[in-house]
């Protein structure tokens, strides 16, 4: 019986696991999709029957039943670096030439190229052991990313499983998360009708899908993959490039057939400019073309930079750009009272997306280009950032066009705006400006800081305007009943925003402190505030002096911070915002350094590079004061190395030992650890 059951369950597996592939990879759908779901279903019944004989790779699997409440770091085995970028067939030369030097004289000089299209999404690396996906991660900052498996698994195009009769024990994969066009453009029209902020581009979609905590939002966003790296126990075993594409897509990988062996840089040019208008046909973002050697043995001869592979680039496309009228300029305030000039335009299709909105930045940008309204104008897109206008057509100007400039009174609350000397930016300094108000309060609940799920920039709006809000501490006063007095408000929505606001209590007091919106404080500078005032009071009273004292903050920050907590309505905020019962101090935490507990006895480091903003005394005095031991060589008896930017052979050296490689921050968190 028990083993009846496990054949069928093999079958229907097999059998669903082949129609997602037709259906997500090859593009030719095999199976109806009520026949699929039928499966499914009877698939889900024998499980749930027979919960022992679910494994990892199960089609039941793909979407995970709980969020997770964070991501864990983890270690690439081999770093994921980025790709050295150029914008033109000259530097393309310079690289070729660098290579060869590289590479010597009594190496191979010619070289068959890979070229491939370069997507414009975020790279993934993905572990399988026995041929069993078991791990996915973000590149984060090349050497370790976050670990995402839980989101990786609901890509239908990457298989849980891989396509092989026998898998070798470890195989990584590298690729490119994306979104199509058509569903990048659909998840954006989704959130402009909730009023939710729209991702710039698809690449930001992408990333941003990949760092949500809630499998079932992956799930929904339909990311797509495409593979193109390929390592078998550690290594490239395959002999070349083209090779390793070949057996990815063999392993059940979607690979982008788009790619081309080409013997001269010629022959990359005419890749590269036969895609560069053909990539407009494809239903995805495409921003360059990634050049690779393709021989492994030449790759492994010249290995890595500090920073890219030396042997391959990525040849880029220029940003696009194209004309458009604008129709009217609208002006918006930000929460640090901002005024951003914004120009509304006549829809243009650019770069793969809609655009009837560019940023005119600031006043100064707004002068030199001397905008009318009704001007003709090109904007541009270039990668990461929202279209901008890039120069006005004057030539086109229609007769009796009316000189864009930026109003002398906030066009949120009337009241007159400054603009200081030397600075470019126009603000609105009325503290009680509704505004301003707006963005605190979105800034406050969003998800860095106390991430109230559910209070987005609709439910503030409404909020401030029938007055429920008026501050941050209001938030906490709430109850279901006044809620419910908002328009569209039902009890349940009411009561699960109560419970929600009511969870942000057990936010730690850095992500209060970060909600506070106060110029220059980041995240990050919030982490570091936090760790050495680990109370807000003391913070709230210590001199500009003291603040700037911590490790990391400047004399803008710490004038900045130190000036918020000298505003009457700051104070009375933080007193309110108290009696609340949110965190405003954290563990005391203290470097130890005592003679008990030396957390670096018997260690020995080594610095290398500038670190960003400990001078290298310091770091050796804090090494030496917790027991650790500097010395200035790698060798194999070094157990960790802190690296800055512009790190030498130190580094490589330490990367070829397998030693430990610290950044500044991760130095510090060691030494906070007890
Ligand atoms: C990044 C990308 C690569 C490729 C395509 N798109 C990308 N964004 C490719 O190799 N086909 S390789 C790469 C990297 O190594 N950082």
């Amino acid at each position: 019986m028990a083993e009846e059951i496990q054949q069928q369950i093999q079958q229907l597996r097999q059998q669903l696991q082949q129609a997602s592939y037709a259906y997500y990879v090859l593009d030719v759908p095999i199976m109806a999709d009520e026949v699929y779901d039928r499966l499914y279903r009877q698939l889900q019944e024998l499980e749930s029957d027979y919960p022992e004989l679910i494994t990892a790779e199960s089609p039941t699997q793909r979407v995970g039943e709980k969020p997770a409440t964070q991501f864990f770091s983890v270690k690439h085995n081999i770093p994921l670096y980025s790709l050295e970028n150029a914008f033109n067939f000259e530097e393309l030369t310079k690289w070729q030439e660098r290579w060869q030097r590289v590479a010597g004289e009594n190496q191979q000089l010619t070289a068959e190229y890979v070229c491939e299209l370069k997507i414009d999404g975020s790279a993934l690396a993905l572990t399988y052991e026995n041929g069993v996906l078991v791990r996915g991660a973000t590149r984060g900052d090349g050497i370790a990313g976050e670990e995402i498996t839980q989101n990786v698994k609901t890509i239908r195009s990457i298989p849980l499983k891989l396509n092989l009769d026998n898998p070798p024990p470890i195989v990584e994969v590298r690729g490119e998360a994306f979104l199509s066009l058509a569903v990048f453009e659909e998840i954006n029209q989704e959130r402009e009708k909730a009023g939710e902020q729209l991702f710039a581009n698809p690449r930001n979609a992408a990333a941003g899908t990949l760092r949500q905590l809630d499998s079932k939002v992956v799930d929904k966003r339909r990311l797509d993959f495409f593979a193109y790296t390929l390592y078998l126990d550690g290594g490239n075993e395959q002999d070349t490039q083209w090779d390793s594409l070949e057996l990815l897509r063999t392993m059940g990988f979607k690979v982008n057939p788009n790619r081309k062996i080409c013997y001269s840089l010629d022959e990359v040019r005419e890749y590269y400019e036969f895609w560069d208008t053909e990539r407009r046909n494809l239903p995805y973002m495409t921003d360059g073309v990634v050049v690779k050697i393709n021989s492994v043995l030449l790759q492994k001869q010249l290995g890595f930079t500090q920073r890219f592979p030396r042997w391959a680039i990525a040849l880029k496309y220029p940003a696009q750009e194209v004309p458009t009228i604008v129709e009217a300029v609208t002006v918006q305030v930000g929460r640090t009272g901002a005024l951003t000039p914004v120009a509304e335009l006549k829809p243009v299709q650019l770069a793969g997306t809609t655009v009837s909105r560019a940023s005119l930045h600031n006043g100064d940008r707004l002068s030199e280009l001397n905008l009318h309204i009704g001007d003709t104008v090109i904007v541009r897109k270039a990668g990461e950032i929202i279209p901008e206008v890039v120069r006005v057509l004057p030539e086109l100007r229609p007769p009796n066009a009316q000189l864009f400039q930026m109003p002398n009174c906030c066009p949120e609350c009337a009241q007159p705006v400054v603009r200081e000397k030397g600075e470019a930016v126009t603000r609105c300094i009325n503290t009680s400006c509704p505004a301003i108000l707006r963005g605190s309060l979105i800034h406050f609940c969003s998800r860095d800081a106390l991430d109230i799920n559910g209070v987005g920039e609709k439910l503030v709006q409404q909020m401030v305007d029938s007055s429920l809000l008026n501050s941050a501490a209001d938030l906490y006063d709430l109850t279901a009943e006044r809620l419910m007095s908002l328009e569209r408000m039902g009890k349940k929505l009411a009561e699960k925003l109560v419970s929600a606001i009511a969870q942000s209590k057990n936010k730690p007091y850095s992500r209060v402190l970060y909600g506070l919106g106060i110029r220059h404080v980041g995240t990050v500078n919030a982490q570091l505030l936090t760790e050495r005032f680990t109370n807000m009071e003391d913070l709230a009273t210590v001199s500009a002096a003291a603040i700037e004292g911590v490790y990391g903050i400047g004399p803008e920050i710490a004038q900045s911070v130190y000036q918020w907590f000298r505003v009457p309505a700051n104070q009375s905020l933080i007193a309110r915002l108290k009696n609340t019962g949110l965190q405003l101090h954290s563990e005391v935490k203290t470097l130890n350094l005592g003679d008990q507990n030396l957390q670096f006895a018997g260690k020995t480091f080594v610095l290398t590079g500038t670190l960003p903003t400990l001078k290298r005394d310091e770091a050796k005095d804090l090494i030496q004061q917790a027991g650790g031991k500097v010395t200035n060589s790698v060798s194999a008896k070094t157990d960790y190395v802190i690296v800055g930017e512009d790190a030498g052979s130190k580094l490589e050296k330490a990367q070829s030992l397998g030693i430990e490689i610290l950044s500044e921050a991760e130095l510090l968190e060691l030494l906070l650890k007890l």
